[in-house]
């Protein structure tokens, strides 16, 4: 079972600034194009930021895994925020074919995600078949892409220890439980609780170390975000998982989530990581 933190260890903020799912329609600060994604992500990493996980959109604001959009909001990124991790999708939009979730990979990105089942999602059905999965991990590893592993639920977590003994995924492995997807677990603690049970247990049994963190989708978002820090996890934040700053008020930017979630994680005496921190935490 999980304990409560007590250690100094700095706090990852992940912000997925655009995600393939969210529209201009219901937040208008979305950022869509590359220019748009850059400044957005600077904006982030002042807040303190120091991932970015990166899904591109054409101007038309349509999910996309086209390479050269991944390569153009890559450049500005680095061009605006040098220094951030930049940890492109290869789970893209839902119905998205195999080859395209892979095709940015070959830009050689710090991170990628790397999805590990086939659930439904909201209305629609997202598919992993395995052969995909471990096709996709191979692919990381040729390209020394470190994967970030997105578990929506408990099987998920528990395919990815297979891979991992399987020798298709190397350790330590970094988890990012993504919860409240309508189709996998919500974000009551409870399920948290049970998947840092799991994943401890694992690693107590010769599984090796880990790195977690967590991503609440809608309301899930702010009081997950607070129970990552007191647990010793991560956090993700941003307009792919979550528009909102409060019931009722749309969050006016990225950063403003990020702030939010920073200025926590000071009061609780959790520093916030840099980049270069970061980067030495998940042994990038
Ligand atoms: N858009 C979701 C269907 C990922 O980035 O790897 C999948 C997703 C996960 O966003
Ligand atoms: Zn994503």
């Amino acid at each position: 079972m999980a304990k409560y933190f007590s250690g100094s260890d700095p706090v990852i903020i992940t912000c997925a600034i655009t995600g393939a799912e969210a529209s201009r329609d219901k937040q208008p600060a979305l950022p869509i194009t590359p220019k748009e994604q850059a400044d957005a992500a600077l904006a982030a990493v002042k807040a303190g930021a120091s991932v970015i996980h990166l899904h591109v959109r054409e101007d038309d604001g349509k999910p996309s895994q086209r390479l050269e959009r991944f390569q153009e909001a890559i450049e500005l990124i680095r061009k605006k925020a040098p220094g951030v991790i930049i940890q492109i999708s290869t789970g893209g939009a839902v119905g998205e074919s195999i080859e395209n979730r892979a095709k940015p990979l070959e830009l050689k990105p710090e991170m990628a995600s790397l999805n590990l089942g086939t659930m439904n999602f909201g209305d629609d059905v997202f598919y992993n078949h395995p052969r995909d999965i471990v096709a996709l991990a191979a692919k990381m590893k040729e390209h020394g892409v470190v994967p970030e592993l997105e578990v929506y639920e408990a099987g998920h977590l528990e395919s990815g220890f297979r891979l991992l003994k399987q020798g298709v995924l190397r350790g330590p492995i970094n988890v990012q439980f993504v919860l409240g997807v309508p189709g996998g677990m919500s974000g009551e603690p409870a399920n948290l609780f049970h998947l840092l049970g799991v994943l401890e247990a694992f690693s107590g049994s010769g599984g090796g170390s880990f790195h977690w963190g967590v991503a609440g989708v809608g309301r899930y978002q702010l009081p997950l975000a607070t129970q990552a820090l007191l647990l010793g996890g991560h956090i993700r934040v941003g307009f792919e998982d979550n528009i909102f700053y409060r019931k009722g008020e749309l969050a006016t930017s990225n950063a403003q989530l990020v702030e939010r979630v920073a200025r926590l994680a000071r009061e609780l005496d959790r520093e916030v990581a840099t980049p270069e921190v970061a980067r030495k935490l998940l042994c990038l």
